[in-house]
């Protein structure tokens, strides 16, 4: 028989909508999946959202003869500014299949390294920056990620440097994306009729928007332009000048300007988010960072890193996979029922329905990860454990064809300025009393993470004491 889905107590007029505080709707969800359990239903603004949550559940979600991805909140709004680039785009939307095959090649493992070593420069500029702040030196971590995620994207996609670490203020590109996705997010939990309202806030978005195309349209431009520019083999020319093999088209000016537009968003805030988390995460648990530091030394000594060195350098992949599993920077994906159906065979959704993954929680299901599911244990994902893992328990990339396009990417890159951070510098919290908060935009990161960070070499934080001990035993 059918079964009713849980769902908190509504509101008149507000639904649950009173359940989610409105600068951190992910943690709430969270709260509520620990009190409901692995699926209950929200109703906002009118409408009603399945957030599902544990493994058994999501397995069927990912199931792509029975569901596909959902374009719904605050993706809607993205459209406004990223329209049909490949993350926003409807399923039916002709672009999105054109671009996807256009794009596959470049972004595949062997399309990324050869972006390997742009990725390096970026990475040497920030460490070079570490490195003069000196031991007393505050980072403000995210800021940092930010800008090397930024700034990574834009030169190995586009061959262009916003040279981020070289001013103060960001690049405005970054200042408008931010603000405009802000409003997005703000715009999804919004009646439509408020927004309009909101004259001065309407504006700004508007400028924003202009902003971003007026940025994406210079490159086009510029790259057209430049004849030498036009033998590159980067992503832009891909755009501009590849032939999708289906259609025999090209993709438009336009579609180019909202794909410029996709890959900036998408490819800096999850993956400094990434970067960020995991430097917490190594800052408070010095056993993982110290096994870390030794594979590091081992691999590389002192010298710049090499797409070689990567595949032995699989425990900074696991620290970075368990990074995700706690805290997936992309926090959840929505997918509706191609057909009216029933979810474990008793819950009913209809095609109008949307399922919510909450990947957060998901990554905690105590069925598949044990009662220690909330500790930060890179070991489980040792190829051997790995292999034992249920299906679908762990998506901080999404699913099937609309999954991450930029994983191999943002992997490689994370996996390079976490071992080169570990071989340069002992990190440390600037206030040792630092306490995570996780902060929520359309994404979620660290709120508030100071680090310092000593040049390694030249006597270390106290965390470093146990390796001299060690290196001078097996010299005696
Ligand atoms: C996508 C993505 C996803 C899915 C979403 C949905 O479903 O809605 C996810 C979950 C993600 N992604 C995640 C992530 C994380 C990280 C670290 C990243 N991511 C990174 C990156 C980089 C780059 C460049 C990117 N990324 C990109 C991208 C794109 C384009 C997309 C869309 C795809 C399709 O086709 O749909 C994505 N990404 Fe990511």
């Amino acid at each position: 028989g059918k079964s009713v889905v849980p769902q908190p107590p509504m509101k008149l007029l507000l639904g649950n909508l009173g359940e989610l505080d409105s600068k951190a709707p992910i943690q709430s969800m969270m709260r509520l999946a620990r009190e409901y359990g692995g699926i209950y239903k929200l109703t906002l603004a009118g409408k009603d959202v399945h957030v599902v949550s544990s493994q058994e559940l999501v397995n069927e979600l990912c199931d792509e003869s029975r569901f596909v991805k959902r374009i719904s909140g605050p993706l809607k709004h993205i459209r406004d500014f990223a329209g049909d680039g490949l993350f926003t785009a409807y399923n039916s939307e002709p672009n999105w299949a054109k671009a996807h095959r256009l794009l596959m090649p470049a972004f595949g493992p062997i399309g990324v390294r050869s972006m390997f070593d742009r990725m390096v420069d970026i990475a040497d500029q920030m460490f070079v920056k570490w490195e003069r702040f000196g031991p007393s030196g505050v980072i403000d971590v995210t800021d940092n990620m930010t800008r090397l995620a930024l700034d990574t994207i834009a030169l190995c996609a586009f061959d262009v440097r916003f040279n981020s670490f070289y001013q103060n203020e960001m690049h405005p590109f970054v200042a408008a994306m931010g603000s405009a996705l802000e409003e997005a997010g703000q715009r999804g939990r919004r009646p439509n009729v408020v927004s309009e309202l909101m004259v001065g806030t309407r504006r700004r978005y508007e400028a924003d928007q202009k902003m971003l195309a007026r940025i994406a349209g210079q490159l086009i431009v510029e790259r057209r332009a430049d004849p030498k520019g036009l033998e590159k083999k980067d992503l832009l020319n891909v755009m501009m000048n590849g032939v999708d093999p289906v259609t025999g088209e090209k993709l438009s000016d336009e579609n180019i300007r909202f794909q410029l537009v996709t890959f900036l968003i998408a490819g800096h805030e999850t993956t400094s988010g990434l970067l960020s988390f995991t430097c917490q995460l190594l800052v408070e648990n010095p056993r993982v960072m110290l096994k870390a530091q030794a594979i590091v030394d081992e691999v590389l000594g002192n010298n710049m890193p090499r797409v070689e060195d990567l595949a032995k350098l699989r425990y900074i992949e696991q620290i970075l996979m368990e990074s995700l599993r706690l805290w997936p920077t992309a926090p959840a994906f929505s997918v509706k029922p191609i057909e009216d159906t029933l979810l474990a065979g008793k819950y009913p959704l209809s095609s109008r329905d949307t399922a919510l993954v909450l990947a957060p929680s998901l990554h905690r299901d105590p069925a598949v990860w044990g009662d220690d599911a909330e500790e930060f244990r890179p070991e489980r994902f040792e190829p051997e454990q790995a292999e034992k893992l249920p299906p679908n328990a762990w998506k901080p990339f999404g699913n099937g064809v609309r999954a991450c396009i930029g994983r191999a990417f943002a992997m490689q890159e994370s996996q390079m300025v976490i071992s080169m951070m570990l071989q340069r510098f002992d990190i440390m919290l600037d206030d040792p009393s630092y306490k995570l908060e996780v902060a929520e935009t359309l994404t979620i990161k660290p709120h508030g993470l100071l680090m310092r960070a000593r040049r390694r070499g030249t006597g270390g934080f106290a965390l470093r004491s146990a390796i001299p001990a060690v290196k001078q035993s097996l010299v005696k």
